[in-house]
């Protein structure tokens, strides 16, 4: 699929207050802004045009938007995540949504479903049952994305390490999917060519196919080289302060 739009949040001032198990300590904001600005300008390089939300310090964990909906190119569903702190993130990106989708479709309560947990791959959806997403959240979930026409399975992480489904893996085109070890090795996944992470890389493991290149954490050569020899064009990008957060690549942004 090629991408032309992202939606982005960038940090507010009171992101250190968000949702953290890492034990790194506090992120420094003005490096976690500038690490977003970065971002967004790889982004653009891969030719994507960015619409920006403004800050929101209601949300701390707002700038990880990709938790908060799923867009393809003939629907969006508007999700609701799973930790209570976050669940008002979504007004506002379904406001942005409606000005560009025709229908928004939504997860009611009591379900719960974090956009970190769904991984497409190539129109088909992998949904994973996790501390943040209810079995609930990912029946209404699978059944939206099958009035759009898209196939799903769900994907059983509950008793992994990992928060979301694709904190263990990211799918790269051509079948392969970068995984850690982390992932349990569920029957959903034996279709596809597998990229194992080095265990001491584990947060690599969600990176990014944008278009012509892949969006890899910086710091994380042994997956980079890996991904190299694969032809794959790598583009590290600095997340030091999103890690500390429990944040990856993936969730600074919507893409479409
Ligand atoms: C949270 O715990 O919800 C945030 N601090 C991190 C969310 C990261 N989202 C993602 O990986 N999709």
């Amino acid at each position: 699929m090629q991408y032309t739009r992202a939606l982005v949040r960038p940090p507010s001032s009171n992101f250190a207050e968000g949702l953290t198990s890492s034990g790194e300590g506090p992120p420094d904001i003005a490096r976690a802004i500038e690490e977003h600005r970065a971002y967004c300008r790889v982004l653009e390089e891969c030719g994507l045009e960015i619409t920006e939300l403004p800050a929101d310090p209601r949300h701390p964990d707002g700038c990880f938007i990709e938790d908060t909906a799923i867009l393809m190119e003939h629907g969006a569903i508007a999700l609701r995540p799973g930790a209570p702190s976050r669940v008002g993130e979504v007004a506002s990106v379904m406001q942005a949504l409606r000005s560009q989708f025709q229908e928004v479709a939504q997860i009611f309560a009591p379900g719960t479903v974090d956009g970190g947990d769904v991984c497409e791959v190539d129109g088909h959806f992998l949904i994973g049952l996790s501390s943040r997403t209810n079995e609930l959240g990912a029946r209404q979930l699978a059944r939206l994305l099958g009035d759009l026409q898209c196939t799903s399975s769900i994907v059983d992480i509950r008793g992994s390490r990992l928060l979301h489904l694709k904190t263990g893996l990211s799918y790269l085109g051509n079948s392969c999917m970068v995984v850690s070890e982390d992932m349990p090795r569920v029957p959903e996944l034996s279709q596809y060519e597998l990229i194992p992470v080095p265990a001491e890389e584990r947060y690599a493991a969600n990176c990014v196919l944008v278009n012509d290149r892949v969006l890899v954490a910086a710091g994380y050569p042994m997956l980079a080289g890996l991904l190299k020899a694969r032809r794959y064009n790598v583009v590290p990008v600095e997340m030091s302060e999103f890690r500390k957060m429990d944040g990856g690549l993936s969730c600074l942004s919507l893409r479409l």
